[in-house]
């Protein structure tokens, strides 16, 4: 792994998951509590044995590199592992970036210059997934290809928001087309279609060129399409493929203890890109329960971290008088350090650090941000909550979609988004 290079691409201005990112941008955007989005996309570098990599960053940007500079300084440069933080600096011209080649293009300086890199990854900082990213290199160099892209099936309904790609029995890719109005569906799988996950690997060498010699500003509108036919572009079957270890566990069967062992870990399929508010909702709330659908608790594939010092999170009971006490408590949700759950219920939540939720209060299936205070008899329900709001007593949200939207963004799926610091103290 030692000869790739990984580029994270973060400069959108992620206009759709406005208003989380009208003071940062995309991959800043907290989630799971205590985690920045950014945070999956590195701790899968680091889990895959890959550690030179470079973050671009653009659009307010200041948030991002606080948190990188405070969580992710753990690169030896005596061993030649890095994590540069790259600001734009308009060397081609009077403008930012124009697009994710561009962001790329603007930067090629630097992958020329290390004479040890044979391959570039090209990643987002939006996206939620485990995935092996030495499996995807090693699949790549496998087939000698120039590019390869890797590829989900998706509805394909869905699939308008992604690039959709067409290849041949071989997996090579013949159509590509970026977020078209009519997908062209998996040949005999009329329901489905192929969708670019955005996480591309290319021979550097290639990379380079193609740079140089096309002016396309974006890789899904225009470098991808323009390869095809002039390069050697594969596609990489991320859920056919991404299976990031043997995976044993012990269980038992009728009173003895057994080892199992699985392909690989329940969650090694999964992937979303938190593009909009109703995704980012549905990956906060695929962290909940049980058995969720994204286990940020797994011991072989850790998502790391900043996390500033706080007293552990409690659940204490309000007395309102002598027959009257009400159990603070917490179902299914995950709560960061911090907080205080004072004789109200959280269900199916996802609290970050320093939220405090008041009596009688009830909040469910919502992302609470930090520094969050829920009053008493407040009702919260299906809501995204910013940073630093004070709740006032009987507050309620999510209840009725109508009233809210005369004061807060309601998404499609009736999630309220309530804006960092709206209501004051
Ligand atoms: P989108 O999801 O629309 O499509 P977008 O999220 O805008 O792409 O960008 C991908 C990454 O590049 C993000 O991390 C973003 O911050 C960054 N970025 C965007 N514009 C930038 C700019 N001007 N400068 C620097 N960085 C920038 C892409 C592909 C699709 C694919 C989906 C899958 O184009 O083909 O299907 O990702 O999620």
């Amino acid at each position: 792994m030692a000869r790739i290079l990984a580029i994270i691409m973060a400069g959108g201005k992620g206009e759709r998951l406005s208003p989380l990112t009208r003071d940062r941008s995309k991959p800043s955007v907290p989630f799971g509590g205590t985690y920045r989005l950014v945070d999956i996309t590195l701790s899968n570098c680091i889990n895959s044995g890959i550690y030179k990599i470079m973050v671009l960053p653009q659009y307010k940007s200041q948030s991002l590199v606080d948190h990188l500079e405070a969580g992710w300084n753990i690169f030896s440069f005596a061993l030649g592992h890095y994590l540069r933080i790259v600001s734009p600096q308009m060397r081609l011209g009077e403008s930012w970036y124009r697009g994710t080649a561009d962001s790329v293009r603007h930067n090629a300086y630097l992958l020329e210059r290390d004479e040890s890199i044979s391959d570039v990854l090209i990643l987002s900082g939006d996206h939620v997934c485990k995935m092996n990213y030495n499996l995807f290199a090693r699949y790549h160099k496998r087939f000698g290809a120039d590019v390869t892209i890797s590829v989900v099936e998706v509805d394909r309904e869905q699939a308008k928001d992604y690039g959709v790609v067409q290849v041949n029995p071989e997996f090579s890719i013949q159509g590509f087309m970026e977020k078209p109005s009519n997908p062209p569906p998996i040949p005999g799988d009329e329901g489905h279609a192929l969708a670019s996950m955005g996480i591309y690997i290319f021979k550097k060498r290639v990379l380079l060129k193609i740079l140089k010699d096309m002016p396309g500003m974006d890789f899904g509108h225009d470098i991808i399409p323009a390869l095809l036919g002039r390069y050697k572009v594969r596609a990489y079957p991320y859920r056919a493929h991404n299976v990031i270890s043997d995976y044993t566990f012990v269980t038992k069967k009728n009173g003895q203890r057994v080892k199992v062992r699985t392909k690989c870990m329940p969650d090694s399929g999964y992937w979303r890109d938190v593009g909009n508010l109703d995704a980012y909702w549905n990956a906060n709330m695929d962290l909940c329960g049980t058995n969720p659908f994204f286990n940020l608790y797994g011991q072989l594939w850790p998502i790391r971290t900043y996390q500033r010092q706080f007293p552990p999170a409690k659940f204490v009971h309000s007395q309102e008088s002598f027959n009257s006490t009400r159990v603070g408590k917490a179902l299914d949700s995950l709560v960061g350090q911090g907080c205080i759950i004072s004789g109200a219920v959280v269900r199916n939540s996802v609290l970050s650090t320093n939220v405090v939720v008041q009596s009688w209060s009830e909040v469910d299936e919502s992302v609470i941000m930090d520094n969050v205070i829920i009053g008493r008899n407040c009702q919260v329900k299906k809501a995204i909550i910013d940073k630093q709001n004070h709740l006032p007593q009987g507050e309620k949200i999510g209840l009725n979609p109508l009233e809210d939207r005369k004061r807060f963004k309601v998404t499609e799926r009736g999630i309220t988004v309530v804006p960092k610091g709206y209501f004051k103290p």
